[in-house]
């Protein structure tokens, strides 16, 4: 009997306690082939999200995936507050108790891993990002070869018809932050042309962190991942009120994309480009003519990816 082959994937992420449940969710998909996992040091600080990140393979018995680390920055660096955030999750009990071992680290940079894996690949990657787009922009700007192996890149970022999530000086909040980050790499990445899942603040938006969820969660902590998981998703309940009240499962909800695809999304496809600039740098917007197609999700059935998340993590 023939089996189907596995889905190949990339996985770069920038450590938010979000991107750590991310790679959990990942991690638990039978029919994902992982190739590697960089980390982009944005909402996060870099030996935090690489702790975390070798410590959740080992976890899930995967000490054979690669990981590699970027060293670049974009130009407008998150909040510190945020940063720190995910280093609660590396003192978690089951965290500290699991060794890490460096011997899983590629020596490569992020950018010329992703590059080298794509083209190394025999067949087509689907890249999977869930913080800003420069180690993936660096890694792909003039190498057609490595685009050519891209299948589809799903990346949670960009906010389309909706408000985005910056509120800083100088801007007007209408970009997400991982688009607001590094605004250049955000617009070379929409020039390049290749096939772009932009899982937006409009499908977000339908996922806020919620106390039913994290009890329903709950209920299910004799299962170690549900265990681990729920303390990682305590850790985001009291988002920093000066910025934003409200943590969303962003990062989970593109993950969720690579297994549950179109039954639980809406996209659009749709001709977008983005601004450089104040007050609107990151701003993702519509732009007819700029011939720069993307596959926005609109929306996203929020109890189909609950359910999904929580039969997941009961394993
Ligand atoms: O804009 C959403 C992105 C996601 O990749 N990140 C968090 C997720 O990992 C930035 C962000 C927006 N609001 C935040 C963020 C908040 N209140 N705390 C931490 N990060
Ligand atoms: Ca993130």
């Amino acid at each position: 009997m023939q089996t189907t082959p596995r889905q190949k994937v990339i996985f770069d992420h920038d450590g938010g306690v979000d991107d750590l449940l991310s790679l959990m969710l990942l991690l638990s998909m039978d029919h994902v082939d992982l190739l590697g996992v960089t980390i982009t040091p944005a909402d996060c600080y870099l030996p935090d999200a690489t702790e975390s990140t070798l410590k959740l393979l080992r976890l899930f018995g995967r000490e054979e995936v690669p990981v590699a680390l970027g060293n670049l920055h974009g130009i407008n660096a998150f909040p510190a507050e945020w940063r720190a955030q995910p280093k609660i999750c590396n003192a978690f009990p089951m965290m500290l108790n699991t060794p890490v071992s460096d011997a899983q680290l590629d020596c490569r940079h992020a950018p010329q891993f992703i590059a080298d894996t794509l083209i190394a690949s025999d067949s087509h990657v689907t890249v999977l990002m869930t913080g800003p787009c420069t180690n993936l922009v660096a890694a792909l700007k003039g190498n057609a070869a490595a685009q050519a192996k891209v299948k589809e890149l799903v990346w949670m970022g960009g906010a389309v018809d909706v408000a985005g999530n910056v509120s800083t000086h100088n801007h007007n909040t209408s970009a997400e932050w991982n688009a607001f980050w590094d605004p250049i790499a955000t617009q070379d990445l929409f020039a390049l042309g290749i096939e772009i899942r932009l899982i937006a603040l409009d499908a977000t938006n339908e996922l806020p962190v919620n106390k039913a969820f994290l009890q329903d969660l709950a209920k299910q902590a004799d299962y170690p991942m549900s265990q681990l998981a729920g303390q990682f998703w305590a850790t985001t309940v009291n988002s920093i009120p000066a910025y934003e009240f409200t943590y969303y499962m962003w990062d989970v909800l593109a993950t969720s994309y690579l297994a549950l695809g179109h039954t639980s999304f809406t996209f659009e496809r749709a001709e977008l480009a983005v601004s450089v600039k104040e007050p609107n740098a990151g701003q993702t917007y519509r732009s007819p003519g700029s011939d720069q197609w993307v596959m926005v999700a609109t929306w996203a059935d929020r109890d189909q990816v609950l359910d999904y998340v929580l039969k997941q993590f009961a394993r």
